[in-house]
């Protein structure tokens, strides 16, 4: 099954975010550096009236260098499109941000015309985190946990600049299956929209691949070439005492452990896709998508009256 959360609040969030882009200059979305394609919200350039905007790879600290620097390119390659990669508790980096919403919007500012800013993105990023920095305050609500901001929040960084935190928001239908789960695995889920078991199988599945040594090291593990996901879960498990008796591994503590070092980077530095991956991804995902549409507008003809009959 897909994971999808797409709860009330969002809803709502998703209607202020409509509302307030009318009187919003630039607008900022705030991407895990970990998952870059994944967390980007597909509807968020119609939802913001295609207003200019830049994208922040965030948690650089976390993500994979030489990955980071291909998905920079990947989205400056794009039309229309800025991008920048940050550590949202470094005060340096951050300020590249004001000078670049001034690059984007270059008739705002001054008291007459302040600059109005307005940063979105899934939960759990760092949105709150990136304005604290800014503004050298704690005056925006942060936290280890999704849904930590609830309401939008207009903070002024100064007297001509006003930023809008807002709440973290995804989008009703993640149609691309790979993205659930590397949302999940971020911290950007809500826990009990996920099974941890099957999101930290993923996780593994995944690592195998361009970080199986990242993952020996830090489990002291043998070589998992050639284990299956379970077996790396098990192995984890073993190593770490999360067991059940009779030799039999807890998995969802094992799940627990993985999924957690994996959040605070303790394997190392990991990002979860590159844009070829992405890409292919989301294809797939499109592909599935317009066979459930087209099978949803079958369906809708036949309960028409004299629907799924051909007119004679
Ligand atoms: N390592 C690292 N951690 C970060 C960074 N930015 C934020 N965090 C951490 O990520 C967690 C979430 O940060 P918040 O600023 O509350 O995230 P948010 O996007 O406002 O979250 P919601 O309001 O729940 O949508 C906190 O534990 C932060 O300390 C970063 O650049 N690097
Ligand atoms: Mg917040």
């Amino acid at each position: 099954m897909a994971i999808q959360w797409f709860p009330g609040h969002m809803h709502l969030t998703q209607k202020a975010i409509a509302e307030r882009v009318k009187d919003i200059d630039v607008v900022i979305e705030l991407l895990d550096a970990r998952l870059p394609g994944s967390s980007a919200n597909p509807m968020l350039a119609d939802l913001t009236g295609h207003k200019p905007g830049l994208k922040v790879l965030n948690k650089q600290d976390l993500a994979d260098p030489e990955r980071t620097a291909l998905w920079l390119a990947h989205y400056n390659a794009q039309p229309a499109t800025r991008a920048i990669g940050l550590d949202a508790s470094q005060t340096t980096p951050a300020r590249q941000l004001i000078d670049a919403c001034h690059q984007l919007s270059p008739l705002r500012g001054g008291m007459a015309k302040p600059m109005r800013v307005l940063i979105c993105g899934i939960p759990n990023v760092g949105k709150s985190t990136l304005i604290n920095t800014l503004t050298g305050t704690r005056k925006a609500k942060t936290g280890d946990e999704a849904g930590i901001t609830k309401l939008e929040q207009r903070i002024t960084l100064a007297d001509d600049f006003y930023l809008w935190d807002t709440p973290g928001m995804l989008w009703p239908r993640i149609i691309v299956a790979k993205s659930g789960y590397n949302l999940a695995a971020s911290g950007a889920i809500g826990r009990n929209a996920f099974d941890e078991e099957e999101v930290a199988l993923e996780l593994l599945n995944y690592l195998k691949g361009p970080y199986a040594g990242l993952v020996e090291a830090r489990f002291k593990l043998d070589p998992i070439e050639g284990f299956s996901d379970e077996e790396v879960l098990e192995a984890v498990g073993r190593k770490r005492g999360a067991l059940l008796g009779k030799g039999r591994v807890n998995l969802q503590k094992a799940a627990e452990v993985v999924m957690h070092e994996f959040r605070n980077g303790n394997m190392g530095r990991i990002t979860l896709e590159t844009p070829e991956e992405y890409a292919q991804w989301r294809a797939a995902g499109e592909l599935i998508d317009a066979e459930r549409r087209a099978k949803k507008e079958a369906r809708a003809q036949k309960r028409r009256p004299g629907g799924g009959r051909d007119p004679e």
